[in-house]
């Protein structure tokens, strides 16, 4: 089988004070951190759309960089993306990936001409798994919502005829991630949601979701399915208004729905800077009620208002991420996901090495500040001392449920001005112990 890299070597840990681009810096797979290897912390992902498929063209220019993997025919990059990608694993120390049906194997003439040619991919995809077992699919997904019959959304399309396709399309993803022994499988709403009220039932729209949520799950669950579904959250890009547009949003929807025990969230940062949250209040929404899943580790860019899809380098960002991932207690289904891509100037093929080492050294720094936070105690001891009033007296009462209204109007009468209770919030000083112990690794 030929090999796409051949200068790029099996990327090693060689410590902090290594000058090697290529080698990890930070991430070293086999060393705990936070009671569990590395490896098993981060639970890195390889996003097939990206690395595998996208060559930079955006809305000015064509691709810059050739991402047919030495061959011509669909079909044949196909099979060449699956090997290009095992390479890229293996030398990267990735175990596992995430696919859209149509990033294995693009649309042909029919659905069904498609679903057997992606057979075909997944069966190639499957015999490499075998013989290598270090590889694992983290999550799959159904690409609904590039093809034009997908331009007013896929389960929220005002034609009954593109949903019932929308869900055959499903039904075949959904299978092919239960036959690559996946544990995840992601809604992203794509082109769910809308341009103008003008044109939209709003109400049926988001209902007829909900339906092919719960099909999709009665579906996958006979069939023997036992992972999590995730929706990702996202408030807008491509349609103005994306349905799915923050975690709070979304567990409404669950809730009101009734499909909160089966979905988890995929919290992307980019996403949620999108929504005007940081990343971490993504996590931390997640993470309170219970349906923290899987992550889509990235970044945006400060001065641009689309979802840029970078490499993250940002150490604060990983490190508060990887603070609310250990006190959500780790990963058990979900994993990293890098949806994520290299600049278009970065257009050499190598390029996507030198992203993955910096993403991966990014979230591996932030696992060790995070851990160490979490050590340290004194974050955690200021927020726990913040609260101590509602652990005795009144406050105790409040949450014990014995205090009515007119009790606390009496205490209030009998205490009067309560100004003096309050304690600073030190945001600054707790700023700088987080520095503190950033830089005292
Ligand atoms: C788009 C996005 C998707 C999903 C999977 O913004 O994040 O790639 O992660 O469909
Ligand atoms: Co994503």
């Amino acid at each position: 089988m030929a090999e796409f890299f051949k200068d790029i070597p099996v990327i090693k840990y060689e410590g902090p004070n290594s000058t090697n681009p290529l080698s990890f810096k930070y991430y070293n797979p086999d060393e705990v951190v936070g009671g569990k290897t590395m490896k098993e912390q981060l639970k890195f992902a390889l996003s097939w759309w990206h690395t595998m498929g996208g060559d930079g063209t955006d809305m000015f220019g064509v691709g810059t960089t050739d991402k047919k993997w030495g061959k011509t025919t669909p079909e044949e990059i196909s099979f060449a993306k699956v090997d290009a990608a095992f390479e890229i694993m293996t030398k990267l120390g990735i175990e596992y990936f995430c696919f859209h049906d149509r990033d294995l194997s693009p649309e042909y003439g029919s659905l069904a001409e498609t679903n057997e040619k992606l057979d075909r991919v997944t069966d190639y995809i499957a015999e490499k798994m075998k013989a290598d077992p270090t590889k694992k699919l983290l999550w799959g997904t159904a690409k609904c919502f590039d093809h034009p019959r997908y331009m007013h959304g896929a389960g929220t399309s005002p034609s009954a005829d593109v949903f019932a396709y929308s869900a055959a399309q499903i039904k075949k993803a959904v299978e092919a991630t239960v036959k690559l022994g996946g544990n995840g499988y992601v809604f992203w709403g794509g082109r769910e949601g809308y341009e103008t009220l003008l044109n939209t039932n709003m109400a049926l729209e988001q209902d007829n979701m909900a339906r092919l949520m719960k099909m999709t799950v009665d579906y996958a669950r006979s069939i023997g399915y036992k992972g999590d579904f995730y929706i990702e959250p996202k408030p807008k890009e491509p349609t103005k208004h994306q349905y799915d547009f923050d975690t709070a949003t979304v567990l409404g929807f669950l809730r009101k729905y009734g499909l909160e025990k089966d979905f988890k969230m995929n919290i992307e940062a980019n996403h949620a800077t999108l929504a005007m949250h940081t990343f971490q209040h993504e996590l931390r929404v997640a993470r309170d009620n219970g349906v923290f899943g899987s992550i889509d580790a990235n970044q945006g860019d400060m001065l641009l208002g689309w979802d840029t899809d970078q490499f993250p380098t940002n150490i604060y960002d990983t490190t508060l991420c990887m603070y609310e991932v250990l006190k959500a207690g780790g990963f058990t289904n979900g994993g990293l996901n890098f949806d994520a891509k290299a600049r278009r100037g970065s257009f050499k093929l190598d390029d996507i090495f030198y992203s993955y080492i910096a993403g991966m050294d990014t979230f591996a720094l932030g696992l060790r500040i995070a851990a160490k936070m979490i050590d340290d105690g004194r974050i955690d001891k200021f927020v726990e001392d913040r609260y101590s009033s509602w652990t005795t007296g009144i406050g105790a009462d409040i949450i014990s449920g014995k205090a009515t209204l007119e009790d606390l109007e009496k205490y209030a009468l009998e205490k009067g001005e309560v100004v003096d209770s309050l304690s600073s919030g030190r945001q600054e000083m707790l700023e700088s112990i987080l520095n503190n112990i950033m830089f005292s690794l």
